[in-house]
């Protein structure tokens, strides 16, 4: 049964085969045919077919031209702060202090010459202080305006050592100085020019005795402090 079955499909496909190729024959007889011997009118045209789908989306253009140049930006935040120096840019300042070094001699080379030449006019120096006589004689007040002329004050010895300078002063000249110290504002309370109370004294026994008749100093020869008349003309040293 089987086999008859696959016989049976096999002439099937057989015919199919011959009829196919016989209607290719028929047909190319017929187009040849007509052309010798008139056949009948062709038929009409068929309608037009539906419109085509849209087509494919052509390829980008050209790029354009440049655009014009954009506005200038907001500044933009504080930046960290800069790494340490190097060793590098100390070299300039190196250079500057050695010259600022020589300078310094130069002006401590010329200050020791004006310094010799201040002890050989009389000047007493005693650690930044100058004690210069200014006059051989001369009343409280005129001190005072002698000294205030020059750029100083009447001499007031603030400790020993400038107590001291005076006194060499007054032996030197063998006269007593008047010191720039005076009770004429507050009876019993001696005060420098400035109004200060006093830091240091070196008053002789007994002394200030003078009350109202005495507002001013003499600094004797031994270096002791007597209260005195304004008056009397004494030597005039100034503090510088
Ligand atoms: C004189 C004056 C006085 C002083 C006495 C000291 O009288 O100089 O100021 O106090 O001598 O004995
Ligand atoms: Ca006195």
């Amino acid at each position: 049964m089987l086999l008859l079955g696959i016989f049976q499909f096999l002439m099937l496909a057989l015919s199919l085969t011959v009829a196919s190729e016989e209607g290719t024959i028929t047909c190319e007889f017929r187009k040849n045919a007509c052309n010798i011997v008139s056949c009948g009118l062709p038929g009409q045209d068929g309608s037009q077919g539906p419109k085509g789908e849209k087509g494919d989306q052509g390829r980008p253009g050209k790029v354009g031209p440049t655009g014009i140049k954009g506005d200038l930006g907001s500044m933009g935040p504080k930046g960290p702060k800069g790494e340490k120096g190097e060793i590098g840019e100390l070299i300039p300042l190196k250079s500057q202090i050695t010259a600022l070094q020589g300078e310094m001699r130069t002006l401590q080379d010329l200050m020791q010459k004006y310094r010799k030449v201040m002890i050989l006019l009389g000047a007493k120096t005693v650690d930044d202080k100058w004690f210069v006589v200014a006059a051989s004689e001369g009343t409280f007040e005129e001190g005072k305006r002698i000294c205030s002329q020059r750029g100083a004050l009447l001499a007031s010895p603030q400790n020993a050592r400038e107590n001291r300078a005076l006194q060499e002063l007054a032996q030197e000249f063998n006269r007593n100085i008047y010191l720039g110290i005076s009770d004429e504002k507050i009876e019993g309370t001696f005060q420098y020019h400035n109004g200060q109370t006093l830091s240091y004294t070196n008053w002789a026994n007994g002394e200030p005795n003078g009350g109202t008749k005495e507002n001013c100093i003499e600094l004797y020869t031994n270096g002791q402090w007597n209260d005195k008349s304004c008056t009397e003309k004494r030597l005039i040293v100034c503090g510088f």
